[in-house]
């Protein structure tokens, strides 16, 4: 069965696959694995390399790279999913790659479902000094996704060396020095560089705007900042910046 899901998964075009059992997921600030499913026993992680397009100079290229990643690993969860049903009958759970989570005042900005802490118990890397999972072959360059089933799957071995070779680029390169305390990323200060169009500057616009003459409220809305928070609403996350991934020297080669 393991190895029909591996081959089914890897046709597809994933870049690699890990197995762990339900118990083997531990994140204290996530929702517990049943809670997603019931019946989960086990849990399969797919691993997305990022194209190489996603360092290019322009923004727009260099996003679209990762909403192309984000719009495959979608349909690849979904077909996996499927299989799963088909072949052998499986319930499943798919766990989104981003976004939608739960919204909740006591939980604000996290998600229900940890897909580093996923990945790693499924021998898919280990956590790196930016705080993002470094992958054996593709480093920092990767994504993941998971599929939680009810199907006892044998799981993968874990990998217990260190993949990050504490260069410290990963630090020295962020611009508003987010990953100064290490194992935890200031989350309000990547937030505010990486995604400035996020829900805290919609507020902040609405409530400009609100307080505005008339006249400026049509500045208001003709201004760049209206421009990209629109545009920000109907892709959702646009991020800009990159810098911990794109520094990191590891596995720059891989798959290019
Ligand atoms: C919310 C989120 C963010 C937030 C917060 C990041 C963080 N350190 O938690 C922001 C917008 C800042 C962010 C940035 C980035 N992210 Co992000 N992000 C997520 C997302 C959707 C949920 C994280 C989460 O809440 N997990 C669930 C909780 C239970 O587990 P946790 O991760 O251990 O908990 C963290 C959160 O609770 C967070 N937190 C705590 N309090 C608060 C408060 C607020 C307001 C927020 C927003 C978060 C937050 O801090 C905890 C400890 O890190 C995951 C996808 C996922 N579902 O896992 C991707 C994910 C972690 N991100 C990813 C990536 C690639 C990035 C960026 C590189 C994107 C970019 N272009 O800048 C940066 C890297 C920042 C860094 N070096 O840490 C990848 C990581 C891949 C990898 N190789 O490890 C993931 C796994 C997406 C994916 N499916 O592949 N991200």
């Amino acid at each position: 069965m393991q190895q029909a899901i591996r081959e089914f998964v890897l046709n597809l075009g994933v870049d690699d696959v890990g197995f762990a059992r339900a118990g083997d997921y531990q994140n204290p600030k996530s929702y517990e694995i049943r809670q997603f499913l019931p019946e989960a026993e086990s849990f399969i992680v797919l691993a997305f390399k990022v194209l190489s397009s996603c360092e290019s100079p322009s923004w727009s290229v260099a996003l679209n790279g990762y909403m192309d990643l984000g719009a495959y690993a979608r349909e690849a969860s979904y077909k996996t999913a499927r299989f799963l049903e088909n072949r052998f009958n499986a319930k499943v759970a798919t766990v989104p790659l981003s976004y939608p989570f739960e919204v909740r005042h006591d939980r604000r900005g996290i998600a229900d479902f940890s897909q580093r802490h996923a990945a790693i118990a499924a021998g898919l890397g280990t956590f790196g000094r930016h705080n993002l999972v470094v992958h054996p072959r593709f480093g920092t360059r990767v994504n993941f996704v998971s599929i939680i089933t009810d199907l006892e799957l044998e799981p993968s071995p874990k990998i217990e060396q260190d993949l990050c070779i504490h260069c410290n680029l990963c630090v020295n390169n962020c611009p508003v020095k987010a990953l100064e305390q290490e194992g935890k990323t200031n989350v309000a200060k990547c937030l505010k560089n990486a995604l400035p169009y996020s829900l805290g500057t919609d507020i902040a616009f609405w409530t400009e705007f609100g307080a505005a003459s008339p006249e400026e409220q049509k500045e208001l809305l003709r201004s760049e900042r209206y421009g990209r928070l629109h545009q920000a609403a109907h892709i959702g996350n646009q991020y800009m910046c990159f810098n911990c991934v794109k520094s990191c020297p590891v596995g720059v080669t891989a798959g290019q």
